[in-house]
């Protein structure tokens, strides 16, 4: 085994962080709808979290933010003429039109792909597939920026493949990391992945509160191109958790090492999966550890709106694990006290870390969400292009860039100003040289 480690690239923020109310089903965004925004604070509240994780030894990257508002999809549509006289237009039109393609919803990185390191695909590479995130407009825009992202990131093909996102149309919805988690003894050792969806593609689902938005043909198909069929295990996402506002399985569940924590309602069933999983993991030298959560100790009401599975179980240095939470889990009483048991408890969380990221989580993204997974070895991590891997300094310089560029406060009509563009271009500009991430965007081709 080559050993690896695990680095989270958490998204920036980017700076027309807003609340247009666009994602139906997220019951934090659909309830936050119309209230004001503070961009800058949304952005600190991330990057102190990357910081936190630097400081408890871990290795930290970023992802930059996406071109919003996104001219190149307005022009799409058929609207011409200058940038301004573009916006005018659509705000015309419809400005929800202009809400979706102002959006910064691709700061929340576990939807960008799905990933799987090396020591699981069959090839040897780290392979990553951008996610389609066809469910809705505001967010189906993003796969051709993510992936052009990634590639610059992660250009170096004797290491790295990328495959293309999975084609749109129907219900053939991919969310990416958000549904996807892998057991294995250490990070570096070959894993089971665990790819979670809420319904085929094909099936008529009717009278559902809230539709799932991950397809049973889309997780295999990853799972295929990946080389990762034989070690994988498919589980449906139960239709309550979905209907309760668990609009992808990372809000009631979450991997890591050996360890499964995860609410008992998050699945239709658990026990076909989990002998599967025990079965695969044998020859691979390892047990997993199902942590189930039971309804009488967190409903599972409480676990969608303190966001407890939405965090991220990692192992620190010491080879003990600890969960980045949100306020929130802090907040609720039942969360709380079952962290509190748990952390008493000879299970395998030993410690809980809170942080504020109250700006993200009014649009229903907790830590989980705010990050991508990516498994490297050193080798792979030497491959990694650009200044992504950030160090104390870097995260300086980006908190001073976040100070000078981004505004205190926007409100949804806010998008409709065409200087909003003029300023988060020249944000963008001065990140790329920041990230040593060269000629990215759009506008700078
Ligand atoms: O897709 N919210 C996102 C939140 C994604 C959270 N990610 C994970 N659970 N991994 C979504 O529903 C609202 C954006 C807006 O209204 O601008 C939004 O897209």
């Amino acid at each position: 085994m080559t050993p690896a480690k695990e680095i989270n690239f958490d998204g920036l923020v980017g700076p027309t962080h807003n609340y247009g109310g666009l994602s139906v089903g997220n019951v934090a965004s659909m309830s936050s709808y119309g209230s004001a925004s503070n961009p800058r604070a949304a952005a600190r509240q991330g990057l102190s979290k990357m910081r936190a994780l630097i400081r408890m030894g871990l290795t930290q990257g970023v992802l930059p933010p996406h071109e919003r508002p996104f001219l190149p999809a307005l022009r799409q549509l058929g609207f011409t003429g200058t940038d301004q006289a573009v916006i005018e237009a659509a705000a015309k039109v419809s400005p929800a039109l202009l809400y979706n393609i102002s959006s910064a919803s691709n700061m929340w990185t576990a939807n960008a792909a799905t990933v799987s390191p090396s020591a699981d695909s069959a090839d040897g590479k780290v392979h990553f597939t951008p996610a389609n995130l066809s469910a809705m407009y505001h967010r189906s825009i993003e796969h051709p920026f993510t992936a052009r992202s990634l590639q610059t990131i992660f250009a170096d093909d004797r290491h790295f493949a990328h495959h293309e996102a999975i084609p749109m149309g129907g219900a053939m919805g991919d969310e990416g990391a958000a549904n996807h988690g892998r057991l294995s003894a250490q990070h570096g050792a070959p894993g089971i992945e665990q790819f979670v969806y809420g319904r085929s593609a094909f099936e008529k689902l009717e009278s559902w509160r809230f539709l799932p938005r991950q397809a049973y043909e889309a997780s295999h198909t990853i799972a295929r191109r990946h080389g990762v069929l034989e070690t994988s295990v498919f589980m449906r996402q139960s239709r309550r958790a979905i209907e309760a506002g668990a609009f992808h399985n990372d809000v009631v569940g979450v991997t890591n090492g050996p360890v499964l924590f995860y609410h008992e309602a998050a699945y239709e069933e658990t026990g076909p999966a989990f002998d599967e999983m025990r079965r695969l993991a044998e020859p691979l030298g390892f047990e997993p550890i199902f942590v189930e959560v039971p309804e009488s100790d967190v409903p599972l009401e409480d676990a969608i709106t303190s966001y407890l599975f939405n965090s991220q179980l990692v192992t620190l240095p010491d080879g003990k694990m600890a969960l980045i939470l949100p306020g929130e889990a802090e907040a609720t009483e039942s969360t709380r006290r079952y962290l509190e048991g748990a952390m008493a408890g000879n299970g395998p969380i030993s410690a809980a870390h809170f942080f504020d990221l109250k700006q993200s989580m009014k649009n229903g993204g907790g830590p989980a969400c705010l990050r991508l997974r990516v498994v490297l070895t050193e080798a792979e991590e030497k491959a990694v292009a650009g200044g992504v891997i950030l160090g104390e300094a870097r995260l300086d310089a980006l908190e001073a860039w976040v100070d000078a560029h981004y505004r205190e406060e926007l409100l949804p009509n806010d998008l409709l100003d065409p200087q909003l563009l003029i300023e988060s271009r020249t944000a963008l500009d001065a990140l790329t040289q920041i990230l040593d991430l060269g000629a990215l965007y759009d506008f700078q081709r």
